[in-house]
């Protein structure tokens, strides 16, 4: 069957400043945890090198070219503009973003900015991060200065990259710095990232520059393990925290009534001010990136809850592992196709079918070397997991979603946090010796779809 996508569609991929840059001036969270507990990251790599786009970013959009790209995400590091996060812009990096976004724009890749992908300078992090509402006036700051120096040229803005993952990680679970433990401090980082969110929002229709403004989140469905109402309530809940938490104020300017009564039942609401309600009605957004990895399963908790524990997420619901699901072994996490459609219809259904695209989608697989036929890394499992993925986003948009383009995840391997370059998601294959680039087999069975704008599949 021949699958064909809507005229204009975004074909591209994504990456983010940290992971591919390489060193800055202004530190961030990353750079000091590295240099503190590099333990802490796959075989000890750091932010440092990354993938040097900030001296390969000309052939690097080459290479995007190459891969028929009509449209590239990454985002600006706040601590390269603006090294201690309020002060004096760098002129350096002003040039630096400058050249990359005419030089995309010169080869017919339409720029996507994002202006937060995890990466807090550590002058931020120092007065308390997103803790601390003087962090949401600096963001707000920095936001504006980006729409003035770049928003004649850039036409699509996302304030936010998966602004529930540096809750998760640095406030819940431990996998970002600070490494905190504790759910009203990550229900207060989580509010003031929507207030962030909804000041730059609100920053860009004053300034009325020439483009769209939105968020990219990471939308995980929270499957149910059985319909019993136990299970289903499990679901909701998570559905709740880690998903509606940041759709429903970007898509309906509140937050979920069920949440705000749950959190206070539990005493666990940040503080919130009078005028904040204004201010998260104006954060509406034009346009959602929607980033799909897997799929949350979930049934209500086996066991009664340790009343001594931190309170946490996990006290309404277990994770479920479904017998039989595909898994990604090297990253984790299961692969479930059906999910990237069930979004696209819950955005149709409940969300008014917003303009959404998906902005990041992918499958990091270690030791990609051993599949190298002929000089080139045969990577047919990616291929198949992509062709999956659009067969069902096709689906969506045959159905009357809004879904306007899809972006990859990634367009070459990057550092992946602290995975660092364990798990390797790119079109193209990084050498991290010699810095050479190769294009995997995936990335010419995706330059010949966009090129085609379809794909052929059974
Ligand atoms: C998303 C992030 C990306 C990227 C990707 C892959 O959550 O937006 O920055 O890293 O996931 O995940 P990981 O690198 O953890 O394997």
């Amino acid at each position: 069957m021949k699958y064909a996508f809507p005229d204009n569609f975004w074909w591209g991929s994504a990456s983010s400043a940290l992971q591919t840059e390489g060193a800055r001036e202004g530190e961030t969270t990353w750079d000091y945890w590295f240099a503190r507990e590099p333990n802490r990251f796959h075989n000890g790599v750091g932010p440092q090198q990354t993938s040097t786009f900030y001296q390969h970013w000309k052939t690097d959009i080459q290479l995007l070219k190459q891969l028929n790209h009509n449209s590239f995400r990454t985002s600006i590091s706040w601590a390269r503009l603006i090294p201690d996060g309020i002060g004096e812009v760098n002129p350096e990096a002003v040039d630096f973003y400058n050249q990359v976004i005419d030089e995309l724009n010169e080869q017919g890749i339409t720029p996507f900015i994002t202006l937060f992908h995890f990466d807090m300078p550590m002058a931020m992090q120092e007065i308390g991060g997103w803790e601390n509402r003087d962090v949401v006036d600096a963001y707000a700051r920095y936001a504006q200065i980006c729409f003035e120096l770049f928003g004649d040229r850039v036409l699509h803005w996302f304030t936010f990259n998966e602004p529930i993952v540096p809750v998760e990680g640095g406030y819940l679970y431990d996998f970002h710095y600070p490494n905190v433990v504790d759910f009203r401090r990550a229900a207060t980082v989580a509010y003031h990232t929507v207030l962030a969110h909804s000041k730059a929002v609100q920053a860009y229709r004053a300034g009325h520059y020439a483009g769209e403004i939105g968020i990219v989140l990471n939308l995980t469905p929270s499957y149910p393990r059985s319909q019993n109402p136990a299970d289903v309530k499990a679901a909701h809940i998570a559905d709740l925290m880690f998903n509606r938490s940041f759709l429903d104020p970007v898509l309906r300017g509140e937050y979920p009534a069920d949440l705000v009564a749950l959190l206070k039942s539990c005493d666990q609401l940040p503080a919130c001010k009078p005028e904040d309600g204004f201010l998260i009605a104006e954060g509406k957004i034009d346009l959602l990136g929607v980033n799909y990895y897997q799929p949350r399963r979930v049934k209500c908790r086996d066991s009664a809850v340790n009343p001594q524990a931190p309170f946490m997420p996990e006290w309404f619901f277990d994770s479920y592992e479904m017998p039989g699901r595909k898994m990604n072994p090297y990253r984790g996490w299961e692969i479930y196709e059906p999910g990237i459609y069930d979004i696209l219809v819950n955005l149709r259904d409940n969300y008014g079918n917003p303009r959404c695209f998906i902005s990041e989608n992918g499958m990091g697989v270690e030791n990609e070397q051993r599949f190298i036929e002929n000089g080139q890394i045969n990577d047919q499992y990616r291929i198949e997991f992509i062709s999956e993925h659009l067969a069902w986003l096709h689906k969506g948009i045959s159905e009357g979603c809004n879904c306007l383009g899809y972006h990859m995840w990634t367009f070459i391997d990057n550092w992946s946090w602290c995975n660092a370059y364990k798990n390797r998601y790119g079109f193209i294959q990084l050498d991290l010796k010699t810095q050479q680039r190769t294009i995997k087999k995936s990335g010419e069975w995706f330059a010949a779809t966009a090129l085609n704008n379809s794909f052929d599949k059974e």
